[in-house]
């Protein structure tokens, strides 16, 4: 049987060697004292330091990885902490129903807060039990392992929260707002 029709390979994509890197543009260069993820919206705004970070539980993950230009990686392992431990810190009104990532270096991808607040989502600091490469989105990345991996925001820096979806990076230049690999919700329209 061909890897291409394995039942975690979704449609359309095949497995890679390796750990490719997908950056539009430079890759920025943050230190892990000068990073900073600040929140602002529909939220009480807060800043969270490194510190903050690695102060909140700390989980392990083991990933699939698809992206939308047609290579998955499976099983990639991940130190971080869980979005839904990190939303934890945040009171959420019910009012704000997506979330706009920010990210070093201008980059913007969104999520509805229901795809953002799943238990399978984490902040990144560490990859293969190494402090996560630069780039690969070090020190600190977002990973949504159930859409494209687009939605996986490299040097993350903001969450923004809004009542009303706004189109990330991608997701502006024809990518589908939502970025499910099963459904291969690639393209908008
Ligand atoms: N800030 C930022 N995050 C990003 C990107 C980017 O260009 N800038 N590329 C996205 C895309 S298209 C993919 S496939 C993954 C690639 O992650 P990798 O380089 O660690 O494989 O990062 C995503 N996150
Ligand atoms: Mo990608």
């Amino acid at each position: 049987m061909p890897v291409s029709n394995n039942d975690r390979v979704p449609q359309g994509q095949h497995l890679t060697r390796g750990f490719p890197v997908l950056t539009y543009g430079p890759t920025p260069e943050v230190s892990m004292e000068d990073w900073q993820l600040k929140i602002w919206g529909e939220v009480k705004p807060r800043l969270f330091s490194w510190q903050d970070m690695l102060n909140l539980p700390q989980s392990d993950f083991t990933a699939d990885f698809h992206c939308v230009t047609t290579w998955s990686k499976l099983d990639v392992t991940w130190r971080g902490i869980r979005v839904t431990d990190f939303m934890a810190q945040l009171e959420l009104p019910a009012n704000a129903k997506h979330v706009l990532i920010h990210c070093y270096g201008g980059y913007t991808t969104n999520l509805a807060i229901a795809e953002f607040m799943r238990p399978d989502n984490f902040f990144a600091h560490q990859l293969d039990h190494q402090p996560l490469p630069a780039e690969h989105g070090g020190p600190m990345r977002l990973v949504v392992p159930h859409l494209y991996a687009w939605k996986s925001a490299k040097w993350v820096n903001g969450l923004e929260f809004t009542t009303e979806r706004q189109l990330g990076f991608w997701e502006r230049n024809g990518y589908h707002h939502r970025g499910d690999p099963w459904l291969e919700e690639r393209y908008s329209i």
